[in-house]
């Protein structure tokens, strides 16, 4: 039985779509100085425990090709309240991820470990930064739970 208590109203829970771009899938295994220990595996993990604390449901994705990126945002526009995105280098090159992003209706947060705008110059320019509702950068891997909270309240208050 799924039916909301007193009604036949179903209560679906929000969904949190968390999308990592090229070479995410490497994290904890190479350069821990820039982007720290933890594996995707264990952020995913630790965001989907929180996101069970604050009832609503995170999913997360990664690719290494910029299509599949985009067909990820696609499912979104059907499925999920928030997106977050690390879309990785794509961030500094990618006018077709900001296109597909612009068709989303939900919040959208633009996520970084590190921080660009203290790295290379060719860091400091985002596609992303100009759709995305809010920008977190810097905060290491903990910025996917600051920002799974972000978006579980941006989306509850909707
Ligand atoms: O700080 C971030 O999260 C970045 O989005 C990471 C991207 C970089 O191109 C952006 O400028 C900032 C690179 C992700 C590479 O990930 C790796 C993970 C482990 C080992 C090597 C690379």
């Amino acid at each position: 039985m799924t039916g909301h208590k007193g009604g036949n109203r179903e209560m679906s829970v929000q969904e949190i779509l968390v999308i990592n771009g090229p070479n995410l899938n490497l994290l904890g295994q190479r350069q821990p100085e820039i982007y720290g220990y933890d594996t995707l595996q264990t952020i995913e993990e630790k965001c989907v425990e929180l996101a069970r604390e604050l009832n609503v449901s995170v999913r997360f994705g990664q690719s290494n090709h910029e299509g599949a990126i985009i067909d990820l945002i696609h499912e979104a526009r059907l499925k999920s309240a928030a997106i977050i995105i690390n879309a990785g280098a794509y961030t500094h090159t990618s006018a077709a991820i900001h296109d597909a992003l612009k068709t989303f209706d939900g919040y959208i947060i633009e996520l970084h470990i590190s921080n660009p705008h203290a790295r290379e110059e060719f860091r400091h320019k985002s596609w992303i930064s100009p759709v995305a509702d809010a920008v977190m950068a810097g905060a290491g891997a903990y910025g996917y739970e600051l920002a799974t909270r972000l978006a579980a309240e941006k989306i509850k208050a909707k």
